[in-house]
């Protein structure tokens, strides 16, 4: 394990820069415990931040007592089965000080949901193929990688020849589509999207390794078991003998599924939907890296009667309807329309979206978490994310219900509960005389607002399950529709 675990660092330190995009490699020579707690602070930042998302601070130095400090150090702990204390103990600052490959915990498994497929049979279809084996031979070692999966667990996989299937297998190298470009030869071997439609579930193998069916180069059956693994909901296990592990390992026992995988597919799939009855090597049903300790979220039914949304932005040339941690995608020009966990698409937003807007001169969406934001442009979450403070609200004010930019004005509105804020995108300021009150300026709409958008020149209410199109010129309410009409039901 410890040799491998080294090569794997050794050929990360050979790899020129881009080739490794989110893995990198931490010199071992900075890393050592020290009896200097404040060399031990240093080495504990530098290491949350690489592997743990940790913030730099703007303002200078972290401090180990601050919440978001402390509970990084939880994550970590919990990761590596120490006692979840948040401080910096001995056994921790080892751990931190163990050399290791780059990859972030956190970062990799953010592509990866505890959302499960809802249904039991589930199709395939294999894309395009790699020219390092015969067709028949890939064939064969995707059918025997999802056996795997069908033998721990009472799912069927049966495959298609369709684009449309649940689980699409692919060979692709570099930039391929997605928000995650393979980094040439070894590196990142392959990669899978959790379930979901359109992307969800989709499974992509670097075209640029050398794929075997035996134990020279990379072993596709090996490889595939694991993708799948993540295609069914799976995330990443600590545990080195798991298939789940996050390194590649050529030799596997015949069974090469451990106990863990096994009690952690069924877990997701078990016939009581959400029943806690898991295996974890912690104990603990909280621990967030073990799947299937939290109450597996399912897909979202678009069409259910009763769905309301969270928040809904233009973004670009499609449509962006926020549900919880849930996303769907109405493309403008086409009909399909693209659905997911959020991470799908934007792997840093991890948390639910309150409110969106749209500001189509600078290309840029803004979306609302709580007291903070992110900007997206394209389809890429630019930096960190800002504090909604920023748009001048009072301290008071730490989340909102919906936001809508109107271009015509140049100003976005912002709504919470009964009251409204305009925002002057023009000159970055609050309006005068605001907050106001919703009911006054909107008559027909006296209620909280769950989303709005800006639309050929209505904004468009969503309001529990219902549209109210409002006509913002001549101030008055012009229909009402089911939300999810929007949605295509
Ligand atoms: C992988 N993954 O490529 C490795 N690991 O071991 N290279 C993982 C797949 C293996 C996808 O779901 C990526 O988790 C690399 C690094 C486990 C099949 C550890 C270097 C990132 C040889
Ligand atoms: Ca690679
Ligand atoms: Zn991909
Ligand atoms: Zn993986």
């Amino acid at each position: 394990m410890h040799v491998m675990l080294l090569s794997c660092c050794v050929l990360v330190l050979l790899m020129p820069g881009p080739c490794f995009t989110a893995p990198t490699f931490m010199p071992v020579g900075e890393i050592s415990p020290s009896t200097e707690p404040q060399v031990d602070l240093k080495l504990a930042t530098e290491y949350l931040q690489q592997y743990y998302n940790l913030q730099e601070e703007p303002m200078g130095r972290i401090k180990r007592s601050s919440p978001i400090f402390t509970s990084k150090v939880k994550d970590m702990q919990i990761f590596f089965g120490l006692n979840a204390t948040g401080a910096l103990d001995s056994d921790t600052l080892e751990v931190m000080s163990t050399p290791r490959c780059g990859v972030p915990d956190v970062e990799e498994l953010s592509l990866i949901q505890g959302t499960r497929w809802n249904k039991n049979v589930i199709t395939y279809s294999i894309g395009r193929y790699t020219r390092d084996l015969p067709r028949y031979t890939v064939d064969s070692l995707v059918d025997s990688a999802f056996s795997v999966w069908a033998r721990a667990s009472g799912l069927t996989f049966v495959r298609s020849h369709t684009r449309s299937a649940d689980i699409m297998v692919e060979f692709l190298t570099n930039q391929h589509g997605d928000l995650y470009p393979f980094d040439g030869p070894r590196g990142t071997l392959a990669h899978a999207f959790g379930p979901g439609l359109g992307v969800g579930g989709d499974t992509h193998f670097d075209d640029d390794e050398h794929w075997t069916a035996g134990e020279t180069g990379f072993n596709l059956f090996i490889v595939a078991a694991h993708e799948f693994g993540h295609a069914l909901g799976l995330k990443h296990s600590t545990n080195p003998e798991s298939l789940m592990y996050p390194t590649y390992k050529s030799s596997r026992p015949a069974n090469i599924l451990s106990r863990e995988d096994v009690a952690n597919i069924n877990a997701l799939y078990s016939p009581v939907r959400g029943r806690p009855g898991y295996f974890s090597r912690y104990g603990s049903q909280y621990n967030p890296w073990v799947s299937g300790s939290l109450v597996p979220r399912l897909m979202q039914n678009k069409c259910d009667a009763d769905l309301t949304f969270d928040a809904v932005s233009t973004l670009g040339d499609a449509t962006f309807f926020f549900k919880e941690r849930y996303l769907w995608i109405k493309h403008n020009e086409q009909y399909d329309i693209k659905e997911g966990p959020i991470t799908n698409f934007m792997p840093k937003i991890e948390t639910s979206i309150d409110a969106a807007f749209w500001v189509p001169r600078r290309s840029t969406a803004y979306l609302i978490h709580e007291s903070m934001f992110w900007t997206v442009r394209g389809s890429l979450v630019k930096g960190k994310p800002r504090a909604l403070s920023h748009f001048g609200f009072p301290a008071w004010v730490q989340d909102v219900d919906a936001a809508v930019h109107i271009v015509k004005t140049g100003r976005t509105l912002f709504f919470m509960h009964d009251i409204y804020w305009s925002y002057n995108e023009n000159r970055r300021v609050m309006d005068f005389g605001y907050p106001k009150y919703i009911g006054e300026d909107f008559p027909g709409v006296n209620t909280t607002i769950n989303a709005a958008l800006y639309k050929d020149g209505f904004i468009h209410f969503f309001v529990g399950p219902q549209v109210y199109k409002f006509d913002y010129t001549q101030k008055y309410v012009v229909g009402v529709e089911k939300a999810n009409s929007w949605l295509g039901c």
